[in-house]
């Protein structure tokens, strides 16, 4: 486990934080277990929402980006860290933390408008400052600042009464005011020195059992930022959730505890994590906490593909939202939620209690299933009018999900399915065509074609990986990384109009302390074989020509790339193989 915990955090530049690299025995695990079933029933809820309400808010709103006169750079709710505030200067704020305009009510029937079946809101963020009526501290809103009320009653009254799950987020070891609390880059402030042990036994604690007794059933706790957790850290903080029997917690407690869900953080990994539930969570602009001047707001758009990207791999979507200093969510975060609400309440059906696509890729749009059922969210609608389903089973009946009355012609074959659509899009972000098919779908391989010039282009995201430990990664460009097991290998289903002899090159990424391992790229009885150089590092891909194939036949082949060799960590991260026509 902690070979594995220093390669994942050598190869995943994408981990947000990585868990200490501890151990935690089998033995340990099991004692906290629980059957699949019982999981099973545990998590029901939380995969049947699939999008949740994030909310981060604290004292960095009453700055809002601003400090000094000066504008700081980086996510609202670090500006303590970022501009270096003193303990006692940020702790001044709370005197000006009045927000009268906050109406609990009112955030949680927007949460449920835009469509959100569940709510997270920050009970104490890096900053140490708790926004509930806290015993462990003074630093907190009904001690600290004018206001007096907890928001967290409130809100959790207003849950009740909405129907809608609540969590809290706690951030155990980052906190820059209380002494002993850990800072991520260390601290520039002789007040917050201590010992992080009894800083995690004398506020830490305390207070997650405050926050996890004195509000009824809370649903998740979320935890943040394990900096300098250790496991027997963890452990002190572990027994509290018997506190909330049926509690999902995340995988940041730190410890290598993994908790119950993994936590990508501003991007949909690629394949979802198809062994763990996950979630996703996102800002509708680039900072968490609230920012006067930041109106980088992705559209709604962005958002609802994104809320059904994330569906079509099997996870949530825990969208955030900024409040202000006086209670106020912001205009641009309201409109967009309440778009998102519009399309939900006609295609919610799509997204709720949905599991992951069948398909690997889909030229158009994602896919997502429930109940024998399968939603295709159509992105791009076809120009010909024609979707075509990459699977080989036969279709019962399909439909627009707007008009389940009116049949669309289909015509299915072992080639693939066809579905004859409207000629518009009836909805430009993504139309949903319900499609029912008799027994498990049977999913054709993607298969690569020539571009207008004879070329084929073989993606990472496009290859099927063989073998337990290479997997797809990134965020935008994907490559194949992980690459730990030379046994690993991956293969593409090519389609060749125009036969011909290919150049072969290799887009790839080695660490200077990794290269060297050999592999050879074959079809057709041929191979092509190449050595891995290094690169600046596993993120610093390189195209390398590794010889020559030739076909000579029109149809469909396989291509394989195998490695023969791997002297170092890893093989490579493999980014594409193109075959290039010789002229
Ligand atoms: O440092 C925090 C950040 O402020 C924010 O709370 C996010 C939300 O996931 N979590 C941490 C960074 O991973």
């Amino acid at each position: 486990m902690r070979t594995h915990m220093a390669i994942v955090a050598a190869f995943c530049a994408a981990a947000a934080f990585q868990a200490e690299a501890q151990t935690v025995t089998d033995e340990e695990q099991q004692m906290a277990s629980e059957t699949k079933d019982q999981r099973d029933a545990r998590m029901a809820w939380w995969r049947e929402a699939r999008f949740g309400m994030f909310i981060h808010w604290g004292l960095y709103a009453v700055p809002a980006g601003t400090w000094n006169g000066e504008q700081i750079p980086g996510i609202g709710e670090w500006i303590m860290h970022r501009a270096e505030i003193p303990a006692k200067d940020y702790a001044a704020l709370a005197e000006q933390f009045h927000p009268v305009q906050y109406d609990a009510d009112a955030w949680v029937r927007l949460a449920k408008e835009a469509g959100m079946k569940y709510i997270v809101i920050t009970s104490k963020h890096h900053d140490g400052f708790a926004m509930f009526c806290s015993e462990a501290s003074t630093y907190d809103i009904c001690d600290a600042t004018p206001f007096k009320r907890d928001p967290l009653k409130e809100l959790a009254a207003a849950c009740q009464e909405h129907g809608i799950k609540l969590g809290f987020y706690y951030s155990q070891a980052q906190d820059w005011h209380h002494p002993g609390g850990a800072a991520a880059g260390g601290h520039w402030d002789r007040a917050q020195e201590g010992d992080m042990t009894q800083y995690i036994r004398t506020i830490a604690v305390p207070q997650v059992r405050e926050i996890l007794s004195n509000y009824g059933p809370i649903a998740i706790l979320w935890w943040d930022t394990p900096v300098d957790m250790t496991k027997e850290r963890a452990e002190i903080l572990l027994p509290l959730l018997d506190l909330q029997p049926g509690i999902i917690t995340n995988n940041r407690l730190g410890g290598g505890y993994e908790g119950d869900t993994e936590t990508p953080e501003q991007f949909v990994p690629p394949t979802g994590y198809p062994e763990r539930d996950w979630e996703t969570c996102m800002t509708i602009n680039d900072t968490w906490g609230y920012k006067s001047y930041d109106n980088n707001w992705k559209s709604t758009e962005t958002l609802i593909r994104h809320l059904v990207d994330i569906a079509s791999k099997g996870g949530n979507f825990l969208l955030n939202v900024g409040p202000t200093a006086k209670g106020l969510i912001p205009e641009p975060s309201i409109e967009r939620l309440k778009e998102i609400g519009q399309w939900m309440k006609v295609n919610g059906e799509a997204i709720y209690g949905t599991s992951a696509s069948p398909f690997r890729r889909l030229a158009w749009g994602r896919c997502t299933q429930k109940d024998g059922r399968l939603y295709l969210h159509v992105f791009e609608w076809p120009q010909d009018g024609t979707l075509r389903v990459p699977m080989k089973n036969a279709v019962t009946r399909a439909y627009l999900l707007t008009d389940a009355s009116t049949p669309l012609p289909v015509v299915s074959s072992g080639d693939g399915t066809t579905i004859e659509a409207p000629a518009m899009a009836p909805d430009p972000i993504a139309t949903v065509v319900v499609v029912e098919v008799e027994g498990a779908v049977e999913a054709l391989p993607v298969s690569i074609e020539q571009d207008t010039e004879g070329a084929a282009v073989l993606s990472a995201t496009d290859a099927e990986i063989v073998g337990s430990r290479a997997r797809l990664e990134g965020h935008q460009e994907l490559n194949i990384g992980f690459w730990t097991d030379a046994a690993d290998y991956v293969t593409w289903n090519l389609l060749i109009v125009r036969p011909g002899t290919f150049r072969v090159d290799v887009e790839y990424a080695c660490d200077p302390g990794s290269p060297g391992s050999t592999y050879a790229v074959a079809v057709d009885g041929q191979e092509a074989a190449g050595e891995v150089r290094a690169t600046a590092g596993w993120q610093d891909y390189r195209k390398e020509r590794v010889g020559r194939l030739h076909i000579d036949t029109p149809g469909t082949y396989t291509v394989t790339l195998k490695p023969t060799r791997k002297p170092g960590a890893a093989v490579m991260n493999l980014r594409s193989v193109t075959l290039q026509p010789e002229s």
